[in-house]
């Protein structure tokens, strides 16, 4: 039995901020006890890691992350890896990765690819979430076995006509399904029908450049699609959580909803919150580093997801990291916007941008807690195991230094990615260490982990509404 006592920092919770020595054994949480009395209560160690003047909180939950994912003609360019190890350089310790079911195929052959894909890589426990782009008679049934695995979630499409996408009574078989096995149906809100149509209209008018990917992916139609989804729920008598929320309309629907009770969560990403239309703007075709779908919205969008992070309208920040390299994959695109592979970067960068919105003002210290690791792991159904530092729970545990600072830059990160979004920008507070089910994976800015050591976890159902 290992045991490691992390000694003199502050432990912060979504309940609570306590001054506390943690004591880890065999990887998981033993106990807490106040500063500098572990020792006389006979705790000993085979580690002491010093946290004094340092935040001890747990390890991130990131909900969203596309590693490995065949996309747009080509394929998103972290493994599972070398994606989760950049996680874990940026103090996450569970990544929920989307499975997917290919058109006309079984929910179990591309579980089966998706587990082949992690099995072995990864530096941190991962679970996976299944896209659904083929619901019929098979694929509902399936669901319900998927549910008994321990992948208690599914992604459906209004989106990406002829790909993933799913109509309405598709969506509502689905739903209905979910309200009778216990799995939560997550939704990409986006009108595709609709927005096909600008994109050709764009296209023909002679409109190619990246921004006006985000020109024809209306806030109107994220809207449009957020309503119709928190409906046909209501229908189905199912929760509902929307992904990526990025403009200030959708976040009125989850509002509304909400206010009348219902179970309706939503989902935001460090792009919308830190990025805007302006950087899809970029010059040169430096926008293409910018498109993704939902799409960066006008700056303005910003505040009414900050206030919906803070009035627990919106209950999580996840990545949606999906990394295409600016040479040679978002390159596809130039002349021709609706070529460019959607998706950005981010799963390193998350907890450092957070704690930046401490700095700011935007959010409590908790409440960072909350939306980036206690309030995912209850959603999907891995607390108490993950996402709280409390007796019993895995020793997924980050040593934080608020008061370190760091510019993020694509020459320093380590995502398998030849940009970041983030370049140049200066943030206060950085990882020191991470533990991973009581392994050192990170050790003080330099990586002890391996591919490997990371597992795969089967989820209960979602937690969030006990
Ligand atoms: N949005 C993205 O930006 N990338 C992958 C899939 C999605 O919905
Ligand atoms: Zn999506
Ligand atoms: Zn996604």
């Amino acid at each position: 039995m290992t045991t490691t006592i992390i000694s003199g920092g502050l432990v912060i919770t979504a309940a609570d901020e306590t001054r506390a020595d943690v004591l880890v054994e065999d990887g998981k949480v033993a106990a807490l006890a106040s500063p500098g009395s572990a020792y006389a209560r006979g705790w000993s160690a085979d580690r002491t890691i010093d946290a004094t003047g340092k935040y001890v909180i747990p390890g991130g939950v990131d909900a969203h992350t596309h590693f490995e994912l065949p996309f747009g003609g080509t394929s998103s360019s972290d493994t599972f890896e070398t994606g989760t190890r950049a996680a874990a350089w940026g103090g996450t310790t569970t990544v929920v990765d989307f499975a997917v079911q290919s058109r006309g195929r079984a929910l179990r052959e591309g579980l089966d690819a998706w587990h082949a894909k992690a099995e072995g890589k990864c530096a941190i426990d991962y679970a996976f979430h299944m896209i659904l782009s083929d619901v019929n008679d098979g694929s509902l049934k399936e669901m319900d076995l998927l549910v008994g695995e321990g992948v208690t979630s599914f992604k459906l499409f209004m989106a990406y006509p002829g790909v993933f996408y799913s109509d309405d009574g598709q969506i509502l078989r689905a739903m209905q399904r979910s309200a009778g096995n216990g799995g939560l149906i997550m939704m990409h809100a986006e009108n595709g029908i609709a927005i096909d149509v600008l994109v050709e209209q764009a296209l023909a008018a002679g409109r190619t450049d990246p921004r006006y990917h985000g020109e024809v992916r209306r806030a109107l139609l994220e809207a449009e699609a957020t309503h119709r989804a928190v409906q046909l729920a209501r229908v189905a008598g199912s929760p509902l959580y929307v992904v990526h929320v990025s403009a200030e309309e959708a976040v009125a629907e989850l509002v509304q909803a909400r206010d009348k009770g219902l179970p309706v969560f939503g989902e935001t990403c460090p792009q919308y919150l830190f990025l805007s239309t302006d950087n899809l703007a970029e010059p040169g075709f430096e926008g293409a580093k910018y498109v993704c779908s939902t799409p960066l919205r006008p700056r303005e969008h910003q505040a009414a997801l900050w206030r919906g992070l803070r009035s627990d309208d919106l209950q999580v920040v996840s990545t949606d990291h999906c990394p295409f390299c600016f040479s040679g994959q978002k390159e596809l695109g130039r002349g021709d916007f609706s070529k460019i592979p959607n998706g950005l970067p981010g799963v390193e960068n998350r907890m450092d941008l957070l704690h930046q919105a401490v700095v700011d003002g935007h959010i409590s210290r908790r409440r960072w807690i909350e939306i980036a690791c206690a309030a995912p792991a209850r959603m999907f159904g891995l607390a108490p195991h993950k996402g709280t530092i409390t007796p019993g729970a895995d020793a997924d545990i980050v040593v934080y230094d608020p008061h370190a600072t760091q510019t993020i830059s694509a020459e320093t990160h380590h995502m398998n990615v030849d940009y970041s979004a983030y370049e140049g920008r200066r943030v206060t507070g950085q990882v020191e260490t991470v533990l991973s089910r009581g392994e050192v994976v990170i050790d003080r800015r330099r990586f002890t982990g391996r591919a490997g050591h990371g597992r795969f976890v089967p989820r209960a159902t979602c937690q969030y509404l006990n």
